[in-house]
C-alpha cells in the first residue's frame, strides 16, 4: 500500500485538492472543480459526467466521497489476480507497446518474479531493430539470474522468437517471456511483424504464445488507450500492464482500460527495478488516489 501512496503522489496531488478532509468529508464539494480535476487527470469524458451526474443527485445524507469511491471501483471491475499457468510447458508470454513504454524493464520485473516463485524462466530479446534492444535484455537476464535467448540487430524478430521457445523446450524453462521492439502503432511494416512473431512461436509450440500483453506508459494517460485499441487490430491482446505509475498524473486513464478494451489491467510498474512491479489491485489503486493511507 505504501508503494501505491507513494507513487500515486502526482495523481492524487490534484484529486486531493477537492477531496480533503478539511473540507467537511467533501460534502461542500464544488461539483465544477470535481469535473475539472478527473478530466485533468486524465479520467474518461464519459465517466467524468457519470460521476457528477450521480454526486449532484444523490440524498445529502449520501457520502460524496464514499459514493465516489463506489463508482470508481465499480469501472474497474474485481481484481485478476495472475498466476503464471502450469501444463503449457512452457507458457510463452508476448510484451508489447510502443517504443519506451517499459517492455524490456517489465520482461526483466516478471522473469525476477517467476524465479522468485522458484519457476525456471526464459526472456528472449526479440528487439533486434535497435543496436543495443536485444542486449539490454541479456543484462537483466544476467541481473535475475535467468536464461536467455536473443539476436543481433537485424536479425528476424520472429526467427529469434522461435528460437527461444525452441531452447525453452530443450532446457525445460517455463515460463518464457518475450521481449519486442517498440514500435508505434501507426508503422505498418514494424506491426506486421508481431502477426508474424506469433505464428513463428505457434509453429513451434501450439498455442504459442499463449498471452500477450501491452505495456503502457503511464505517462501518456488517455493516449495510451488509443495506441492499445491500434495494436489490438493487428494481435489481440490479453492483459495490460501499465509502467511508469510513479511518475505520472493522468492515473485517471486507468479508469477506461476496462471498458475501451475490455482487458484486465495485471500489473503496474512503480519503479525502476526488478522489484518495482505490482500485481494491480482496484481498491489499493483507488484509496491511495484519495490518500486514504496514514502514509498519505
Ligand atoms: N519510474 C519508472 N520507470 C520505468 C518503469 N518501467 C520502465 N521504466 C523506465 O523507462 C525507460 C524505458 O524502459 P524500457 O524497459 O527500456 O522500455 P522499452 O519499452 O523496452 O523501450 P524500447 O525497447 O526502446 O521500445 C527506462 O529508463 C526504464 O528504467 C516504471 O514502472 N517506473
Ligand atoms: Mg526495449
Amino acid at each position: 500500500m505504501v508503494a501505491w501512496v507513494t507513487a500515486l503522489s502526482k495523481t492524487r496531488s490534484i484529486i486531493k485538492q477537492v477531496f480533503s478532509p478539511s473540507v467537511g468529508d467533501m460534502d461542500e464539494l464544488n461539483v465544477e472543480d470535481l469535473e475539472e480535476i478527473l478530466l485533468r487527470s486524465d479520467v474518461p469524458a464519459r465517466l467524468t459526467m457519470e460521476i457528477v451526474d450521480k454526486l449532484e443527485s444523490a440524498p445529502r445524507k449520501v457520502s460524496r466521497k464514499e459514493l465516489l469511491r463506489d463508482l470508481l471501483l465499480d469501472e474497474l471491475g474485481d481484481a485478476q489476480p495472475f498466476e503464471w499457468p502450469s501444463g503449457k510447458n512452457p507458457f510463452v508470454l508476448l510484451l508489447l507497446g510502443v517504443n519506451g513504454s517499459g517492455k524490456t524493464t517489465t520482461a526483466a520485473k516478471l522473469a525476477h518474479m517467476a524465479m522468485g516463485q522458484g519457476l525456471k524462466p526464459m526472456l528472449c530479446g526479440s528487439d533486434t531493430f535497435r543496436a543495443a534492444g536485444s542486449s539490454q535484455l541479456k543484462l537483466w537476464s544476467e541481473k535475475v539470474g535467468c536464461d536467455f535467448v536473443g539476436g543481433e540487430m537485424g536479425a528476424d524478430a520472429a526467427g529469434v522468437a522461435f528460437n527461444a521457445v525452441d531452447a525453452a523446450l530443450a532446457k525445460g524453462c517455463d515460463p518464457v517471456v518475450v521481449d519486442s521492439a517498440g514500435r508505434m502503432h501507426t508503422k505498418t511494416p514494424l506491426m506486421d511483424e508481431l502477426p508474424k512473431m506469433c505464428r513463428a512461436m505457434n509453429k513451434k509450440l501450439d498455442g504459442a504464445p499463449h498471452e500477450t500483453w501491452m505495456v503502457l506508459d503511464a505517462f501518456l494517460g488517455q493516449n495510451a488507450v488509443i495506441q492499445a485499441q491500434q495494436f489490438n487490430k493487428v494481435v489481440p491482446i490479453t492483459g495490460i500492464v501499465i509502467t511508469k505509475l510513479d511518475g505520472s498524473s493522468k492515473a485517471g486513464f486507468l479508469f477506461s482500460v476496462r471498458s475501451e478494451l475490455n482487458v484486465p489491467i495485471l500489473f503496474t510498474g512503480l519503479g525502476e527495478g526488478e522489484d518495482d512491479l505490482v500485481p494491480f489491485d482496484p481498491v489499493e489503486f483507488v484509496d491511495a488516489l484519495f490518500g486514504d493511507s496514514e502514509n498519505a
